[in-house]
Protein backbone atom coordinates (compact mmCIF):
# COMPACT_ATOMS: atom_id res chain seq x y z
CA UNK A 1 0.00 0.00 0.00
CA UNK A 2 1.41 3.13 -1.06
CA UNK A 3 -0.80 5.84 0.28
CA UNK A 4 0.08 6.79 3.92
CA UNK A 5 -1.75 10.00 4.52
CA UNK A 6 -5.02 11.86 2.63
CA UNK A 7 -6.07 15.55 3.16
CA UNK A 8 -9.67 15.99 2.74
CA UNK A 9 -11.54 18.81 1.63
CA UNK A 10 -14.62 18.55 4.18
CA UNK A 11 -17.31 19.94 2.76
CA UNK A 12 -20.26 20.30 5.51
CA UNK A 13 -22.44 23.18 7.00
CA UNK A 14 -23.41 20.90 10.44
CA UNK A 15 -21.38 21.61 13.30
CA UNK A 16 -22.11 18.08 14.96
CA UNK A 17 -22.14 16.29 11.43
CA UNK A 18 -18.49 17.78 11.19
CA UNK A 19 -17.12 16.82 14.70
CA UNK A 20 -18.40 13.36 14.36
CA UNK A 21 -16.82 12.83 10.49
CA UNK A 22 -13.53 14.48 11.57
CA UNK A 23 -13.38 12.21 14.65
CA UNK A 24 -13.87 9.40 12.07
CA UNK A 25 -11.27 10.43 10.16
CA UNK A 26 -8.57 11.48 12.23
CA UNK A 27 -9.13 8.63 14.52
CA UNK A 28 -8.29 6.10 11.52
CA UNK A 29 -5.12 3.83 11.85
CA UNK A 30 -4.14 2.61 8.73
CA UNK A 31 -3.44 6.16 6.63
CA UNK A 32 -3.11 9.59 8.39
CA UNK A 33 -6.03 11.75 7.05
CA UNK A 34 -6.01 15.39 8.06
CA UNK A 35 -8.86 17.66 7.09
CA UNK A 36 -9.94 21.29 6.37
CA UNK A 37 -13.53 22.48 6.73
CA UNK A 38 -15.38 24.83 4.89
CA UNK A 39 -19.19 25.50 5.43
CA UNK A 40 -20.58 26.53 1.96
CA UNK A 41 -19.88 25.59 -1.75
CA UNK A 42 -18.08 28.99 -2.58
CA UNK A 43 -15.57 28.47 0.39
CA UNK A 44 -15.07 24.77 -1.16
CA UNK A 45 -14.27 26.53 -4.32
CA UNK A 46 -12.32 29.06 -3.12
CA UNK A 47 -10.30 26.60 -1.01
CA UNK A 48 -9.71 23.93 -3.49
CA UNK A 49 -8.01 26.56 -5.51
CA UNK A 50 -5.12 27.10 -2.84
CA UNK A 51 -5.40 24.15 -1.43
CA UNK A 52 -3.67 20.28 -2.45
CA UNK A 53 -6.25 18.02 -1.60
CA UNK A 54 -6.28 13.98 -2.25
CA UNK A 55 -10.41 14.08 -2.03
CA UNK A 56 -13.61 15.71 -0.83
CA UNK A 57 -16.04 14.82 1.58
CA UNK A 58 -19.41 16.81 0.16
CA UNK A 59 -23.16 17.40 1.94
CA UNK A 60 -25.10 17.34 -0.23
CA UNK A 61 -27.64 20.19 1.97
CA UNK A 62 -25.12 23.11 1.78
CA UNK A 63 -26.36 27.00 2.49
CA UNK A 64 -25.76 28.14 -0.54
CA UNK A 65 -25.89 24.97 -3.18
CA UNK A 66 -27.88 21.85 -2.64
CA UNK A 67 -27.99 18.15 -4.40
CA UNK A 68 -26.53 17.73 -7.83
CA UNK A 69 -25.88 21.26 -8.69
CA UNK A 70 -22.87 21.29 -5.83
CA UNK A 71 -21.24 18.12 -7.21
CA UNK A 72 -21.71 19.52 -10.54
CA UNK A 73 -19.75 22.97 -9.81
CA UNK A 74 -16.96 21.06 -7.76
CA UNK A 75 -16.05 18.97 -10.43
CA UNK A 76 -16.55 21.77 -12.57
CA UNK A 77 -14.20 23.67 -10.69
CA UNK A 78 -11.55 21.01 -9.95
CA UNK A 79 -12.49 17.55 -12.57
CA UNK A 80 -9.37 15.89 -11.44
CA UNK A 81 -10.59 15.88 -7.25
CA UNK A 82 -12.44 12.78 -6.21
CA UNK A 83 -15.68 13.37 -4.35
CA UNK A 84 -17.37 11.26 -1.79
CA UNK A 85 -21.10 12.62 -1.10
CA UNK A 86 -22.51 12.73 2.07
CA UNK A 87 -26.81 12.59 2.91
CA UNK A 88 -28.53 12.76 5.07
CA UNK A 89 -31.01 11.25 2.90
CA UNK A 90 -30.22 7.72 2.60
CA UNK A 91 -32.02 7.24 -0.87
CA UNK A 92 -31.10 5.22 -3.62
CA UNK A 93 -32.17 7.42 -6.29
CA UNK A 94 -30.21 9.99 -4.74
CA UNK A 95 -27.11 7.90 -4.70
CA UNK A 96 -27.02 6.61 -8.18
CA UNK A 97 -27.42 10.26 -9.55
CA UNK A 98 -24.71 11.17 -7.37
CA UNK A 99 -22.37 8.69 -8.59
CA UNK A 100 -23.35 9.33 -12.47
CA UNK A 101 -22.71 12.99 -12.26
CA UNK A 102 -19.29 12.08 -11.50
CA UNK A 103 -18.87 11.65 -7.56
CA UNK A 104 -16.61 8.82 -6.57
CA UNK A 105 -19.24 7.20 -3.61
CA UNK A 106 -22.45 8.04 -1.94
CA UNK A 107 -22.30 7.66 1.67
CA UNK A 108 -25.51 8.06 3.96
CA UNK A 109 -25.12 9.92 7.24
CA UNK A 110 -26.73 7.52 8.90
CA UNK A 111 -24.35 4.56 7.86
CA UNK A 112 -21.44 6.41 9.16
CA UNK A 113 -19.14 3.68 11.33
CA UNK A 114 -15.75 2.48 11.64
CA UNK A 115 -13.54 2.86 9.04
CA UNK A 116 -16.40 2.94 6.30
CA UNK A 117 -15.51 6.35 5.43
CA UNK A 118 -11.98 7.05 5.42
CA UNK A 119 -11.91 3.70 3.14
CA UNK A 120 -14.43 4.97 0.75
CA UNK A 121 -11.92 8.16 0.63
CA UNK A 122 -8.73 5.74 0.71
CA UNK A 123 -10.13 4.38 -2.61
CA UNK A 124 -11.70 7.39 -4.33
CA UNK A 125 -8.28 8.52 -4.23
CA UNK A 126 -6.84 5.07 -5.48
CA UNK A 127 -9.34 4.72 -8.52
CA UNK A 128 -9.10 8.51 -9.30
CA UNK A 129 -4.73 8.12 -9.44
CA UNK A 130 -5.52 5.08 -11.72
CA UNK A 131 -8.26 6.74 -13.96
CA UNK A 132 -6.01 10.05 -14.45
CA UNK A 133 -3.07 7.75 -14.88
CA UNK A 134 -5.15 5.61 -17.30
CA UNK A 135 -5.96 9.36 -19.23
CA UNK A 136 -2.68 10.67 -19.57
CA UNK A 137 -1.43 6.95 -20.77
CA UNK A 138 -3.63 7.02 -23.67
CA UNK A 139 -2.48 10.72 -24.93
CA UNK A 140 1.10 9.38 -25.17
CA UNK A 141 2.06 7.13 -28.23
CA UNK A 142 3.95 4.31 -26.59
CA UNK A 143 6.83 3.97 -29.24
CA UNK A 144 8.48 7.43 -29.51
CA UNK A 145 6.85 8.67 -26.48
CA UNK A 146 5.54 12.08 -28.09
CA UNK A 147 1.75 13.08 -27.96
CA UNK A 148 -0.39 10.98 -30.13
CA UNK A 149 -3.04 12.72 -32.09
CA UNK A 150 -6.14 12.31 -29.71
CA UNK A 151 -5.73 16.18 -28.27
CA UNK A 152 -4.25 17.55 -31.80
CA UNK A 153 -6.98 18.82 -32.52
CA UNK A 154 -7.70 20.20 -28.87
CA UNK A 155 -3.93 21.62 -28.76
CA UNK A 156 -4.59 23.83 -31.95
CA UNK A 157 -7.83 25.49 -30.81
CA UNK A 158 -6.35 26.16 -27.56
CA UNK A 159 -3.08 27.97 -29.20
CA UNK A 160 -4.85 29.77 -32.30
CA UNK A 161 -7.90 30.56 -30.21
CA UNK A 162 -4.87 32.08 -27.97
CA UNK A 163 -5.59 36.13 -29.42
CA UNK A 164 -4.07 35.01 -32.34
CA UNK A 165 -3.04 38.62 -33.59
CA UNK A 166 -0.94 38.38 -31.12
CA UNK A 167 0.75 34.40 -30.93
CA UNK A 168 1.40 33.37 -34.54
CA UNK A 169 1.03 29.99 -34.91
CA UNK A 170 2.03 27.73 -38.00
CA UNK A 171 1.66 24.00 -38.70
CA UNK A 172 4.10 21.58 -40.01
CA UNK A 173 3.39 17.85 -41.39
CA UNK A 174 6.42 15.78 -41.53
CA UNK A 175 6.75 12.58 -43.23
CA UNK A 176 9.86 10.00 -43.27
CA UNK A 177 11.26 9.39 -46.67
CA UNK A 178 11.41 6.35 -48.42
CA UNK A 179 10.62 4.86 -44.96
CA UNK A 180 9.09 1.59 -46.48
CA UNK A 181 12.48 1.08 -47.74
CA UNK A 182 14.03 1.19 -44.14
CA UNK A 183 11.54 -1.60 -42.84
CA UNK A 184 12.18 -3.97 -46.18
CA UNK A 185 15.81 -3.76 -45.90
CA UNK A 186 16.15 -3.44 -41.87
CA UNK A 187 13.31 -5.10 -40.45
CA UNK A 188 9.94 -3.78 -38.94
CA UNK A 189 12.55 -3.54 -35.45
CA UNK A 190 14.81 -1.48 -36.62
CA UNK A 191 12.16 0.74 -38.35
CA UNK A 192 10.84 1.10 -34.94
CA UNK A 193 14.13 1.94 -33.75
CA UNK A 194 14.27 4.58 -36.26
CA UNK A 195 11.30 6.37 -35.56
CA UNK A 196 12.52 6.51 -31.80
CA UNK A 197 15.52 8.12 -32.52
CA UNK A 198 13.99 10.75 -34.78
CA UNK A 199 11.56 11.44 -32.64
CA UNK A 200 14.52 12.50 -29.88
CA UNK A 201 15.23 15.29 -32.53
CA UNK A 202 11.72 16.35 -33.03
CA UNK A 203 11.29 16.74 -28.87
CA UNK A 204 14.20 19.08 -29.48
CA UNK A 205 12.89 21.29 -32.02
CA UNK A 206 9.29 21.20 -30.11
CA UNK A 207 10.39 23.02 -26.74
CA UNK A 208 7.68 24.50 -25.43
CA UNK A 209 5.61 26.47 -26.48
CA UNK A 210 5.84 24.64 -29.52
CA UNK A 211 4.58 21.12 -29.89
CA UNK A 212 4.90 18.15 -31.47
CA UNK A 213 2.78 15.02 -32.56
CA UNK A 214 2.86 11.61 -33.49
CA UNK A 215 0.46 11.91 -36.43
CA UNK A 216 0.41 8.22 -37.81
CA UNK A 217 2.83 5.89 -38.83
CA UNK A 218 6.41 7.63 -40.06
CA UNK A 219 4.49 10.86 -40.21
CA UNK A 220 4.52 13.93 -37.48
CA UNK A 221 2.79 17.20 -36.83
CA UNK A 222 4.21 20.62 -35.36
CA UNK A 223 2.39 23.16 -34.13
CA UNK A 224 4.86 26.39 -33.30
CA UNK A 225 4.28 29.57 -32.36
CA UNK A 226 6.29 31.40 -35.03
CA UNK A 227 5.34 33.39 -38.12
CA UNK A 228 6.02 31.86 -41.55
CA UNK A 229 9.61 32.61 -41.35
CA UNK A 230 10.76 31.29 -38.17
CA UNK A 231 8.83 28.08 -38.22
CA UNK A 232 10.47 27.59 -41.50
CA UNK A 233 13.90 28.18 -40.11
CA UNK A 234 12.98 25.76 -37.01
CA UNK A 235 11.88 22.93 -39.12
CA UNK A 236 14.99 23.26 -41.93
CA UNK A 237 17.05 23.26 -38.99
CA UNK A 238 15.72 19.70 -37.59
CA UNK A 239 15.46 18.29 -41.50
CA UNK A 240 19.13 19.33 -41.41
CA UNK A 241 19.80 17.61 -38.13
CA UNK A 242 18.07 14.20 -39.41
CA UNK A 243 19.96 14.82 -42.12
CA UNK A 244 23.44 14.81 -40.73
CA UNK A 245 22.49 12.68 -37.79
CA UNK A 246 23.73 8.79 -37.75
CA UNK A 247 21.29 6.15 -36.62
CA UNK A 248 22.71 3.58 -34.79
CA UNK A 249 20.51 0.77 -35.12
CA UNK A 250 22.07 -2.66 -33.59
CA UNK A 251 25.83 -3.30 -35.73
CA UNK A 252 24.17 -1.28 -38.36
CA UNK A 253 24.45 2.78 -39.22
CA UNK A 254 21.09 4.00 -40.62
CA UNK A 255 20.97 7.72 -42.49
CA UNK A 256 17.37 8.81 -43.29
CA UNK A 257 15.77 12.11 -44.47
CA UNK A 258 12.35 13.90 -43.79
CA UNK A 259 10.29 16.10 -46.09
CA UNK A 260 7.72 18.77 -44.97
CA UNK A 261 5.29 20.63 -45.63
CA UNK A 262 4.71 24.44 -43.77
CA UNK A 263 1.67 26.62 -43.66
CA UNK A 264 0.89 29.95 -41.24
CA UNK A 265 -2.09 29.18 -39.66
CA UNK A 266 -4.81 31.85 -40.66
CA UNK A 267 -7.43 33.70 -38.61
CA UNK A 268 -10.54 31.58 -38.81
CA UNK A 269 -8.57 28.53 -40.11
CA UNK A 270 -10.02 24.96 -38.99
CA UNK A 271 -7.07 22.79 -37.96
CA UNK A 272 -8.22 20.63 -40.86
CA UNK A 273 -7.92 23.70 -43.49
CA UNK A 274 -4.30 24.28 -41.88
CA UNK A 275 -3.52 20.46 -42.00
CA UNK A 276 -4.82 20.10 -45.60
CA UNK A 277 -2.16 23.04 -46.59
CA UNK A 278 0.49 21.44 -44.59
CA UNK A 279 -0.05 18.24 -46.61
CA UNK A 280 -0.12 19.69 -49.97
CA UNK A 281 3.06 21.55 -49.55
CA UNK A 282 4.44 18.10 -47.93
CA UNK A 283 3.20 16.49 -51.54
CA UNK A 284 4.82 19.07 -53.73
CA UNK A 285 8.23 18.60 -51.33
CA UNK A 286 7.66 14.75 -51.97
CA UNK A 287 7.93 15.43 -55.80
CA UNK A 288 10.66 17.98 -55.98
CA UNK A 289 13.10 15.77 -54.50
CA UNK A 290 12.49 14.72 -50.68
CA UNK A 291 14.72 16.05 -47.96
CA UNK A 292 13.44 19.26 -48.00
CA UNK A 293 10.86 21.74 -46.65
CA UNK A 294 7.87 23.09 -48.85
CA UNK A 295 5.66 26.19 -47.68
P1 LIG B 1 7.61 8.50 -49.07
O1 LIG B 1 8.97 9.09 -49.17
O2 LIG B 1 6.79 8.75 -50.27
O3 LIG B 1 6.92 8.96 -47.82
O4 LIG B 1 7.83 6.93 -48.98
P2 LIG B 1 7.46 5.99 -47.78
O5 LIG B 1 8.04 4.64 -48.09
O6 LIG B 1 7.88 6.57 -46.49
O7 LIG B 1 5.89 6.03 -47.82
P3 LIG B 1 4.79 4.99 -47.54
O8 LIG B 1 3.63 5.80 -47.00
O9 LIG B 1 4.53 4.17 -48.73
O10 LIG B 1 5.33 4.06 -46.38
C1 LIG B 1 5.29 4.38 -45.07
C2 LIG B 1 5.79 3.18 -44.32
O11 LIG B 1 5.89 3.45 -42.93
C3 LIG B 1 4.89 1.99 -44.48
C4 LIG B 1 4.71 1.48 -43.08
O12 LIG B 1 4.94 0.10 -43.01
C5 LIG B 1 5.75 2.19 -42.30
N1 LIG B 1 5.36 2.40 -40.92
C6 LIG B 1 4.30 3.09 -40.45
N2 LIG B 1 4.25 3.05 -39.11
C7 LIG B 1 5.33 2.32 -38.71
C8 LIG B 1 5.83 1.92 -37.43
O13 LIG B 1 5.27 2.23 -36.37
N3 LIG B 1 6.97 1.17 -37.41
C9 LIG B 1 7.59 0.81 -38.56
N4 LIG B 1 8.70 0.07 -38.45
N5 LIG B 1 7.14 1.16 -39.75
C10 LIG B 1 6.02 1.91 -39.87
MG1 LIG C 1 -25.93 20.29 5.50
MG1 LIG D 1 3.61 8.61 -44.89
MG1 LIG E 1 4.00 8.30 -48.27
MG1 LIG F 1 7.10 8.41 -45.85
Amino acid sequence: MNITSLHVLLIEDDAEDSLLIERLLHRYPLVTITTQRVSSLQEAIQTIQQGDFDAALLDLGLPDSQGMDSLRQLHACDARLPIVVLSGVDDHAIALEAVASGAQDFISKHALSGGMLPRALFFAQKRQAKLLGLEAAADVDPLTGLKNRRNLQKAFLDLHTQDSSHVPLSAALLDVDHFKAVNDRYGHLAGDEVLRQLSQSMRNTAESPHQVFRYGGEEFVFLLQDPLAAAEQRIGELLQTIEDRSIHVREQILHVTVSAGITQVRDGDSFDAALLRADQALYRAKADGRNRLVS
